[in-house]
C-alpha cells in the first residue's frame, strides 16, 4: 500500500515529499491550505493532534514530525546512502544538521506569522520581526560557514537526507533574508534544486499559495 502524505504546498511537508521521491517510494498527496480551516477538520485532528503538517501515513502508523519522519524513512528503507551508519564518524553531524533545519524552521514560522498570517497589520511587532530576521540570518551564517570549506553538501561525503531537511528551509528563509552575502548557500541551494527528485516533488505538491512575494522587507518603523 502506498503512503499518504497530508501536505500544504510550500510547507515543511515538502521535506517528506522530496525524500520519498529520492527513495522512489510511491505516495499519495492529500492537500490542505493553511488559512482555509482544512487543518481544523475533525478527521485531520485524529491524524495530527497538533493539526499540523506533514503527517505521513505509512507502514500502518502516522508520523507527524518532519525530522523524525525523515530519519524513520532512512532507517526503514534500504538501498540508499542518505544516512551514515550509526557508528560512522558523520552520524552525529548528520543528526545535528537534520535538526538544525528546525532552528531555521522555527524562525521562519515566526516571520510567516508576523508577515502573512496575523489578521491585521497593527497586530505585528516590528521589534519581533527585526529580531527574528536577525536571528534567522545568524543561523543561516552557520550553514554558510560549514559550506565554505568547498564541500557540496552538509556532509563532506555527499548528498544526504540532512540536505533534504535543509533544502526546503532555505527556499522559505530566502523570502526574509537576502542571500547576497551567502555565496556558498546560494550555490548549495541551486545544487539541491537541480535534483530530479526535487522537481518531481514540486510537481507532486502543486503550487504554494501563502507566499505572494519573492521577498518580504521589514516594514518601516
Ligand atoms: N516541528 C514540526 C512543525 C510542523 C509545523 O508547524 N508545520 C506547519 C507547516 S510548515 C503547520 O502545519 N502549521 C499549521 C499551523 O500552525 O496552524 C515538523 O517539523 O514537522
Amino acid at each position: 500500500m502506498s503512503a499518504t502524505l497530508h501536505s500544504i504546498a510550500g510547507s515543511r511537508s515538502f521535506r517528506v515529499l522530496w525524500l520519498l521521491h529520492e527513495l522512489g517510494e510511491p505516495v499519495e498527496v492529500v492537500p490542505y491550505q493553511i488559512m482555509d480551516g482544512s487543518l481544523q477538520q475533525e478527521g485531520f485532528k485524529a491524524i495530527s493532534p497538533a493539526r499540523r503538517v506533514p503527517a505521513l501515513e505509512i507502514d500502518g502508523r502516522v508520523l507527524i514530525e518532519s525530522g523524525a519522519t525523515v530519519q524513520y524513512l532512512c532507517e526503514t528503507r534500504k538501498g540508499h546512502d542518505l544516512m551514515p551508519p550509526v557508528h560512522a564518524d558523520e552520524r552525529a553531524d548528520w543528526l545535528q544538521w537534520l535538526h538544525y533545519a528546525e532552528t531555521l524552521g522555527g524562525g521562519i514560522q515566526n516571520l510567516n506569522m508576523q508577515h502573512l498570517f496575523l489578521p491585521k497589520p497593527e497586530m505585528r511587532s516590528l521589534t519581533v520581526m527585526g529580531i527574528e530576521t536577525k536571528r534567522l540570518a545568524i543561523a543561516l551564517k552557520g550553514v554558510e560557514k560549514a559550506l565554505s570549506d568547498g564541500r557540496d553538501y552538509l556532509l563532506p561525503t555527499g548528498f544526504s537526507a540532512a540536505d533534504v531537511m535543509m533544502g526546503f528551509t532555505l527556499t522559505s528563509a530566502r523570502r526574509y533574508v537576502r542571500f547576497e552575502g551567502f555565496p556558498h548557500l546560494t550555490a548549495y541551494q541551486a545544487r539541491l534544486e537541480a535534483r530530479p527528485a526535487y522537481s518531481a516533488a514540486q510537481v507532486a505538491e502543486g503550487p504554494q499559495q501563502f507566499y505572494t512575494q519573492d521577498f518580504y522587507e521589514l516594514p518601516e518603523g
